[in-house]
């Protein structure tokens, strides 16, 4: 073989090496943009910085030559001047270190200052460019090393083997991974910045009905639960590891299994049906005694059961197991979902926006007086009519109740437990909740005395919870506050401990608050 033939075959493998590392300069961008900054994509960063600085007359150009795939067009001429140049920089790494290397930073630089100038830029722009220049750096140093070695420039015969080896195996793992990781962390951060976007655009139509939140209902105390959890505070619980995203255009809900007839209902269909407000607290099985698994929220949504009524259940069914798209399900007594005293319902605001993406985004079901895990499935689909002896939902074979009423709790909010207190005035406050039957007394007792009534907020209805407060007049050193709740049937809250599987926890909430 010639000096002559041969220095172009390596003049070859230079410029895939140069294009391997381009490739993992953008994988690695794509994965870290994906987990650290959405907007910080040096793909598209870069092309919308070319897009804003091209001139008017060449954009207009290109709107014409290519119409809709215009920006396809864009992105696909960035790829390639992106591959040429990588070509370009994985010669000069071979012929002129450090050359090539140098080369990629200075790009990496500019790629990274066309992503943190941008206007949606976020403090954590600059993570993405600057993970993949040096990832890619440290490939084309190592793989124009390799082939310098292979050609036989420092070393013996045995070692041109070896350096050859590990070019062509870096080679062919660097740009099969770069491949298959940028490609994967681009679909996946475009589907949730589309859904995102649709989830923005959608305008719901005004509720027919809202709630009305009665004078008193909030109680003005410093450190208390706000009357209405926002969004932003709400708890969230769920198996998804990512948040499933569903465009509401597509998403269905299909009531089947036990019916006279099998109902399918797009979202329009649903929102057709008008829409309603419900305040209703929210619990989690897992809110241990004086936890933070509860929320309160305003939600506007259809009663269940008239969508059941289109279905027509069979007289023998006694059980919803309704499904979410990440294939997560939840038992539900058939009987929540047509008593037309529970306001059961699927909703698809919270708090006066569309649900947020990981409360269930488009559709929900809330039902009040049952725990979440058999009544709030999110991204819900599927109601499928059936019966307790026949079906399981997720937590049931997980040492979870088929079914689980809300046990009603009360909770101290302020002062918190370890938080030092002066003596003087202080308020104890809280919040108290048994969905659908309502809170009739929350009661205090300090350092094991009577038991004091609390002041009570004005109940928005009997499935939100309301706040308490009693004026405490605390002494210097150590005191325990316990609070428990009697509701409007009468019973007082569960004294004795109980785990939160099966069914629920139990208890009095008992803090030690230290005053100096
Ligand atoms: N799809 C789906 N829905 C779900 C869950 C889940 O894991 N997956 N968890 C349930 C549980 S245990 C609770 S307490 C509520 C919590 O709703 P939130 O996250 O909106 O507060 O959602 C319920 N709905
Ligand atoms: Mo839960």
């Amino acid at each position: 073989m010639s000096t002559h033939t041969s220095g172009k075959r390596f003049t070859l493998w230079a410029a895939l090496s140069g294009i391997v590392a381009g490739a993992v300069f953008l994988a690695i961008a794509e994965l870290a943009a994906l987990l650290f900054s959405s907007t910080a994509s040096p793909i598209l960063a870069v092309g919308s910085f070319v897009v804003d600085i091209v001139p008017r007359p060449l954009k207009e150009f290109a709107i014409t030559t290519f119409g809709e795939y215009d920006k396809v067009a864009l992105l696909a001429g960035l790829g390639l001047a992106v591959a040429i140049a990588s070509a370009i920089a994985g010669i000069l790494e071979y012929v002129r270190p450090p050359v090539g290397v140098i080369a990629l930073f200075v790009a990496g630089i500019l790629s990274g200052a066309a992503i943190v100038t941008r206007a949606d830029a976020t403090p954590l722009a600059f993570l993405p460019p600057t993970l993949g220049t040096l990832g890619s750096a440290a490939v084309l140093f190592l793989l124009g090393r390799w082939l310098r070695g292979w050609r036989g420039d420092t070393h013996t015969g045995e070692a041109e083997g070896l350096d050859r080896r590990r070019f062509l195996l870096t080679t062919a793992i660097a740009g099969a991974s770069a491949v298959v990781v940028g490609v994967t962390a681009r679909a996946v951060s475009a589907a949730t910045a589309s859904a995102d976007a649709i989830r923005r655009a959608l305008k719901l139509p005004a509720p027919r009905s809202t709630v009305t939140i009665p004078a008193g209902a909030e109680l003005d105390v410093k450190g208390i639960s706000p009357l209405i959890t926002p969004n932003a505070d709400f708890y969230r619980v769920d198996t998804a590891l990512t948040v499933p995203t569903v465009d509401p255009s597509t998403w269905r809900l299909v009531i089947d299994g036990m019916v006279d007839q099998r109902v399918e209902l797009t979202f329009q269909d649903l929102l057709d049906m008008g829409l309603d407000e419900y305040a209703i607290t929210l619990t989690c099985v897992s809110n241990e005694v004086g936890g933070g698994l509860v929320g309160n929220a305003i939600w506007q949504g259809v009663p269940l059961r008239e969508v059941l009524k289109m279905a027509g259940p069979k007289a023998d069914a006694d059980m919803i197991l309704s499904r979410s798209v990440d294939g997560y399900t939840a038992s539900t007594p058939l009987s929540a979902g047509t008593d037309e005293n529970i306001d059961a319902i699927l909703a698809v605001a919270m708090n006066g926006e569309p649900l947020p993406p990981e409360h269930g985004f488009p559709v929900r079901m809330v039902i009040p007086g049952l725990y979440g895990y058999v009544s709030a499935t999110k991204w819900v689909t599927e109601l499928k009519i059936t019966t307790f002896a026949a079906d399981e939902a997720y937590w049931t074979p997980r040492g979870y109740s088929a079914e689980a009423p809300i046990k009603f709790s009360s909770r101290l909010d302020t002062p918190k437990s370890g938080t030092p207190v002066a003596s003087g005035k202080v308020p104890l406050a809280g919040v108290a909740w048994a969905q659908t039957v309502g809170i009739e007394r929350v009661e205090v007792s300090i350092d094991d005395g009577d038991w004091q009534s609390a002041k009570l907020s004005t109940p928005i209805n009997e499935d939100t919870w309301v706040q308490w407060v009693l004026e405490w007049d605390a002494t210097p050193g150590p005191h325990y506050i316990a609070v428990r709740a009697i509701n409007k049937n009468g019973e007082t809250q569960i004294e004795e401990r109980a785990p939160i599987a099966p069914d629920g926890s139990t208890g009095w909430q008992r803090s030690l608050i230290t005053v100096s």
